[in-house]
């Protein structure tokens, strides 16, 4: 087993890695900027190290200062969290090439699946559903317009080195289509420096349902089913809960299955995420591979009883997994608590807590980092909190949910707290009945 990991994040990820770290045995090397320099993350870990000034591109960033803290402090292996580094395959590479274990994917993995029209060709060829489309990338518009008239109208223009919807186009009707190809070209060009297309028949208020897996270094790979990230604004979700409300058993069999075999087709080793659209009629398409621990995984821990943290570590040290799946036991939901003005287009709002009362009781769950005193520096995510309820039912679980979001103070700043309240009240909501569009005709007052 590893004797010290360095995280190289910030935030509540890097105090979740030294929780379960510290509980494992093992030490901890923060890493800041400066700042972070009160943060707690710096506090709780065994040694710190400041890898540069406030912006993320000169510390978080900075491979060649972290590679320098990790070495100096002796570190045997890095945890990078989700966002920064975490899908770098540079750093995947530079990682391995210093004899520390990068706890994530390799470099390979990651420069397959950061390539979506390659993961896409990867997955059909697994056997794992797509959506139906162009074979790899278009080679001209003629080509997208053959491709188009074939599958039929509406299609979606995608961007391969995007996600998070930079370089990606609707296209309702044969006319819009060369406007299309030449700003979604243009937009990823200037985004990714890559504009590469490809193309996909459009699928109509999809609901965005990914599912965990994890895989050992000896091939065998496990799925612990589902988590429903529909609800979502501007591609930053909002809400996640396990199991999804449109989700049958036979469903997640289904979808476990394809997941499994997505993850065994890349000899993938570690934790992962498969995400999928599934549409009105439950049919589901493969869509992106995280490689990564996600913002998210906490619901699907409460409902499994299983950290997926230290199972992260365990199969980057070695240790064989059991190969079984997992299935929901409760149901549990995240509500993200963000630093922004929800009546202000959910504008960021960095800032200094005054008060900070953390919600508590049966069935809730609280990740922060955040505390009172503690002021939001404004270079980075504003995500400060996720508060998680669980319990037998989903509607247990939303009450719960509710009560915990009305216990739950914080001032100095604005808190994306009352879109939740509002949220746990929409009878929508109540039913479960949501798709990717929700939060297009969401009405906040
Ligand atoms: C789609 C789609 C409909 N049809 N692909 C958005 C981000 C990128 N990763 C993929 N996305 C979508 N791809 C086809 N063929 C709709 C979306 C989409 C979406 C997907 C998941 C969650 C929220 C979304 C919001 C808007 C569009």
């Amino acid at each position: 087993m590893f004797k010290k990991i360095l995280i190289a994040n910030r935030g509540e990820i890097a105090l979740r890695v030294i929780r379960t770290a510290h509980e494992m045995g093992i030490k901890t090397v923060a890493v800041y900027s400066t700042a972070d320099k009160d943060s707690l993350h710096v506090r709780f870990a065994d040694e710190a190290v400041c890898i540069g000034p406030p912006a993320s591109k000169d510390s978080y960033l900075n491979i060649a200062n972290i590679i320098s803290a990790a070495e100096i402090t002796n570190a045997d292996a890095i945890h990078p969290g989700y966002g920064f580094l975490s899908e770098n395959a540079k750093f995947s590479k530079i990682c391995q090439e210093h004899g520390i274990k990068f706890i994530g994917a390799t470099p390979e993995q990651i420069e397959k699946m950061g390539d979506k029209s390659m993961a896409k060709t990867t997955m059909k060829e697994a056997g794992v559903p797509t959506v139906p489309g162009s074979e790899g990338l278009l080679g001209s518009l003629e080509e997208a317009r053959k491709v188009a008239k074939k599958i039929k109208y509406p299609v979606m223009m995608k961007a391969t080195a995007g996600g998070g919807g930079k370089g990606m186009r609707i296209v309702w009707k044969e006319d819009e289509l060369e406007q299309a190809w030449e700003s979604a070209r243009t937009e990823a060009a200037a985004a990714f420096g890559n504009d590469g297309m490809y193309m996909e028949k459009f699928i109509e208020e999809p609901r965005h349902i990914e599912i965990q897996i994890i895989g050992d270094q000896f091939g065998k790979v496990s799925h612990l089913s589902e988590r429903d990230c529909s609800i979502q604004r501007r591609h930053q979700k909002l809400v996640e809960e396990t199991p999804s409300p449109f989700m049958t058993q036979e469903l997640r069999d289904e979808m476990g299955d394809a997941a499994v075999k997505a993850a065994k087709a890349v000899n993938y080793e570690g934790v992962g995420t498969i995400e999928f659209l599934v549409d009105k009629h439950r049919n589901f398409y493969f869509m992106e591979m995280n490689t990564r621990i996600q913002v998210e995984h906490p619901i699907t821990e409460e409902v499994i009883d299983y950290d997926l943290i230290r199972e992260q570590i365990k199969v980057a040290a070695g240790v064989p997994i059991s190969g079984k799946n997992y299935y929901p036991q409760m149901h549990a939901i995240e509500c993200r608590i963000n630093a922004e003005d929800i009546e202000n287009n959910f504008r960021p709002s960095p800032g200094t807590i005054t008060t900070f009362h953390a919600p508590g009781g049966h069935g809730v769950r609280l990740d922060t980092h955040a505390y009172a005193g503690y002021t939001i520096p404004p270079n980075y995510d504003s995500m400060i909190a996720k508060l998680i309820t669980i319990a037998q039912t989903r509607e247990e679980a939303i009450a719960k949910m509710r009560r915990a979001l009305h216990e739950f103070v914080i001032d100095g700043i604005k808190t994306t707290i009352p879109f939740h309240k509002k949220l746990m009240d929409d009878p929508d909501f109540i039913e479960g009945n949501y798709t990717t569009k929700f939060m297009e005709s969401f009405k906040l007052t």
